[in-house]
């Protein structure tokens, strides 16, 4: 099923008188203030967001999965829901595919599907935290970090497969999470376990392609719960560094431990020129899949200040990869993922409005209260009806999520699917 833009326009009228009168009162508000709109406005509709295969079936715990109904069934399927999440908010562009999970069957198929919903591909993923049909070696205690060799050997190979798949679609990077680990104490020796990660990472990078980048994701807990290999941003730097400049740490909001200060991580990484990508989600205690600005909100602002700071001043930093990484049990995965993106753009968009120059001056003055007020006026804007302008401006919806409704789109997709189709992913 492919939405077409001819079906979002329609829906569009039903909006637009409302849409037109938020947004020239917010324009006027922000132009009094010496904004300049249509800068914001270009930079809201160049941000593009991939989408993770794995984001658009029901994903599940380990106490039980509840399925979606019409979820998608093949990579096909994945690429056309992704596509009607693009046309609908022009801001999720690119698809990053997960192996085993999405080994394309014929990839100039593939690759024309994603074209003609207007999809690129983003970073593959590997994956070695699952036993595979057929495999000689297993997981259960380790992959890169494996204390045999033959293990290690085939996750190295399977990392360097991905990236084969990846370079026939167009891909420029890897990502690598490792679940490796211990789940309890005196299980493994740290050390030895650090040095076989390392050691492993080397290898996978010594074959990755001159213009493409590997993203090492780091992650404190689970699925093990003692302790994880790369546990923490330092851990995936130090590894970043020893492979190469090619190597970055990737940040994933949901990898944390509560109250971490994410945004100076963000800032520490830029300012060193090794942040590479990112994988937004929300969450309250450790979890890694609420939707993107459902619990703090102000704490994304936060990091879309850093990064947006980062943006700006730090050029020895490559651009980013930005991803939503969450898999829902209950919800519409394409109604959470309309949700996550419209809180991303909303946390982009307010950090943009932030006068880094007057927050500078402050800051040199210790104006701790200025300082604070310059942040919280961004934060209390209303951003959504310059968000709405962008997709008008880009051909999509003013109302992304009421049109999804409206037009009927879940019903659709289960009469062509069925109620029981089941997406494979996490
Ligand atoms: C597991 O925590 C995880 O959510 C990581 O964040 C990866 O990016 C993702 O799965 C896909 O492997
Ligand atoms: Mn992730
Ligand atoms: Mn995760």
């Amino acid at each position: 099923m492919q939405l077409n833009i001819d079906q979002v326009l329609t829906e569009n009228k039903k909006f637009k008188t409302n849409h037109s009168d938020n947004f020239d009162f917010l324009s006027k508000q922000l132009e009094n203030k010496g904004k300049n709109v249509n800068n914001i406005l270009k930079k809201i509709a160049d941000f593009q967001v991939a989408i993770p295969s794995w984001a658009l079936g029901a994903g599940g715990t380990r106490f039980g999965r509840f399925g979606f109904f019409g979820e998608p069934a093949s990579l096909e399927q994945k690429i056309e829901d992704v596509g009607i999440l693009h046309a609908l908010t022009k801001t999720a562009g690119a698809v990053s595919l997960h192996i085993p999970w999405d080994i394309p069957q014929d990839y100039n198929a593939i690759k024309e599907l994603a074209k003609a919903n207007g999809l690129v591909f983003d970073a593959v993923n590997s994956n070695t935290f699952q036993d595979q049909k057929n495999a000689k070696e297993s997981y259960r205690f380790g992959s890169l970090s494996n204390l045999n060799s033959s293990v290690r050997d085939q996750a190295i190979q399977h990392n360097i497969d991905v990236i084969k798949i990846g370079n026939k679609l167009g891909s420029k990077s890897l990502t690598v999470w490792l679940a490796d680990g211990a789940n309890f104490a005196g299980q493994r020796n740290f050390q030895s376990s650090l040095i076989h990660t390392e050691d492993s990472l080397k290898s996978i990078y010594s074959e990755l392609p001159e213009d493409w980048k590997m993203f090492i994701e780091y992650k404190p807990y689970e699925p093990n719960f003692y302790s994880t290999v790369i546990q923490d941003w330092g851990t995936s730097f130090m590894l970043a560094n020893a492979c190469g400049e090619k190597a970055y740490t990737l940040v994933d909001l949901g990898h944390h431990l509560p109250n971490t200060n994410i945004e100076q991580i963000v800032s520490t990484l830029m300012l060193k020129g090794k942040l590479g990508g990112f994988h937004f989600n929300d969450s309250k205690y450790g979890d890694d899949d609420s939707t993107v600005g459902s619990v703090k909100p102000y704490a994304l602002f936060l990091i879309f200040n850093e990064l947006v700071y980062g943006m700006a001043n730090n050029s020895q930093n490559p651009d980013l990869a930005w991803m939503i990484d969450a898999s829902h049990n209950i919800k519409d995965p394409l109604e959470d993922l309309l949700q996550s993106l419209e809180a991303i753009q909303e946390a982009y968009a307010k950090a943009l409005l932030i006068d880094q120059e007057e927050l500078k001056a402050a800051q040199e003055r210790n104006d701790v209260t200025l300082c604070q007020e310059i942040l919280q006026d961004a934060y209390r804007t209303d951003v959504r009806p310059l968000l709405a302008q962008a997709r008008v401006l880009s051909g999509g919806a003013i109302d992304p999520l009421n049109s999804y409704r409206s037009l009927k789109v879940r019903e659709s997709l289960i009469k062509q699917r069925g109620v029981n189709s089941i997406a494979s992913g996490l």
